[in-house]
């Protein structure tokens, strides 16, 4: 957890950072520092605010991570995934997929003080960024420079959700397309899994591994026979409610532990135990599992940095929302 007596030396350093790369913009027209001028505090007023809310409530961390992810993967990380339901379309937000994502009202408090310091300069999307990284860096997970300059979609549609977010039954071919129509490659894949190194998932996700993976009563011979028991008491046949720790003992913080997890069989989704599937990601994951993560901290930052580029509105396309849930 970052102290609060650490928090202005690391904002400096991080400044300097951001000041001797401002003007260095990359082909999708997202650069760093992109609201120097126009909201010089933007990215220390959403530090503050997720800190606030964060360092209460470590549990929001995971889902807003996983909020980045859903948006970029449908129309692309444009906060889509923010806007709410109107009386003619059903927005992604009320899709199956996203029934359980959660800390909407973060971004929505991280908004309305960005909106009072600038008004009608920072996007949702570009919050929403900023956001999940600072989520995962407040749960000792790596810190990533996030090129900005997203606009906000005026477009979301739930049907959108169910085709471009992956299903936790997928297996690895499924992933690999999926993945590569997001402009994400294999290693894409296997470090940005790594995700479910936090946060929590409900029985459904899973419960077919542990009571009847081809409808003949069986379980998933690809799981841990030991961690099918151990799973069992916790999500009984039908179980809609329950929580369970995807990283058991750590699924607070952001660690490597997911790889151990995976190696031994003991990854929850079909999704995560799909990765020893191919070849390539397979020794990813037994090379971060033996080696307490070697390379997962600076992967994952690099990973985030490409995922959060899919599909980006700039220039003129899009508007600045002036509140995430609506448009304008
Ligand atoms: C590879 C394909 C993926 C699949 C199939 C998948 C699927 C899921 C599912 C089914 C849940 C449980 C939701 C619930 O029941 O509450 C979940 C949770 C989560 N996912 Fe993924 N996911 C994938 C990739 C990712 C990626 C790329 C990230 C971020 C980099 C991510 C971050 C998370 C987080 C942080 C949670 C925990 C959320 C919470 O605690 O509320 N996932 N994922
Ligand atoms: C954020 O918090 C730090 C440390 O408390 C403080 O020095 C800084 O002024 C705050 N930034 C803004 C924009 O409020
Ligand atoms: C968006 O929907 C949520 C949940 O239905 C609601 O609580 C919130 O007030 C709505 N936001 C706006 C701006 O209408
Ligand atoms: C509503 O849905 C239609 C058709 O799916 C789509 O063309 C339109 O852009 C959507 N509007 C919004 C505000 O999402
Ligand atoms: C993956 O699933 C698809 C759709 O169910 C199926 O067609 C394909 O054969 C599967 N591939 C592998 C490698 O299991
Ligand atoms: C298992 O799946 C099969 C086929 O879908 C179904 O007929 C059967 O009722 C299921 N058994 C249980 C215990 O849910
Ligand atoms: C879980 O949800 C399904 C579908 O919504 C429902 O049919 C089932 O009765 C629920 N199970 C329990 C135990 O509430
Ligand atoms: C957070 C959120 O808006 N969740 C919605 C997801 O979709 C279901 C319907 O499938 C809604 O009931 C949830 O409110």
């Amino acid at each position: 957890m970052v102290t609060g007596q650490k928090l202005p030396s690391f904002l400096f350093f991080q400044l300097i950072l951001v000041l001797q790369v401002l003007y260095h913009s990359n082909a999708q027209g997202l650069k760093l520092g992109y609201y120097h001028k126009t909201c010089p505090n933007a990215e220390s007023i959403i530090w503050n605010t997720t800190h606030q809310i964060i360092s209460r409530a470590p549990t929001l961390a995971a889902p807003l991570l996983r909020m980045h992810f859903h948006d970029c993967f449908v129309r692309g990380c444009d906060g889509s995934v923010l806007l709410n339901s109107t009386k003619t379309n059903q927005s992604e937000k009320d899709a199956f997929p996203n029934l359980s994502l959660r800390g909407f009202h973060v971004i929505d408090a991280v908004k309305s003080e960005v909106e009072e310091a600038c008004p009608g300069v920072v996007s949702c999307a570009d919050i929403l960024a900023l956001v999940a990284r600072d989520s995962v860096s407040m749960i000792q997970g790596p810190f990533w420079e996030v090129p900005l300059g997203r606009r906000d979609g005026r477009v979301s549609i739930l049907n959108e959700a169910l085709t471009n977010l992956p299903s936790p039954f997928a297996n690895i071919t499924q992933l690999k397309q999926l993945f590569a129509t997001k402009g994400l490659n294999e290693k894409d894949l296997a470090v940005l899994s790594g995700g479910h190194t936090v946060g929590t998932s409900h029985c459904v996700g899973f419960s077919n591994r542990l009571y009847n993976f081809t409808g003949k009563g069986d379980t998933d011979p690809s799981m841990d026979p030991n961690y099918i028991v151990k799973l069992k008491q916790k999500c009984k046949p039908g179980d809609n409610t329950t929580l369970v720790e995807m990283d058991p003992g750590s699924f607070k913080t952001f660690d490597d532990n997911y790889y151990t997890l995976v190696a031994k069989r003991r990854g929850l989704f079909q999704s995560d135990a799909a990765l020893l599937n191919d070849a390539v990601i397979k020794a990813y994951v037994f090379l971060q599992a033996s080696t307490h993560g070697s390379t997962f901290a600076k992967d994952f930052a690099a990973s985030m940095v490409k995922m959060g580029k899919f599909g980006v509105l700039t220039g003129k396309q899009g508007e600045i929302r002036k509140h995430c849930a609506l448009v304008n």
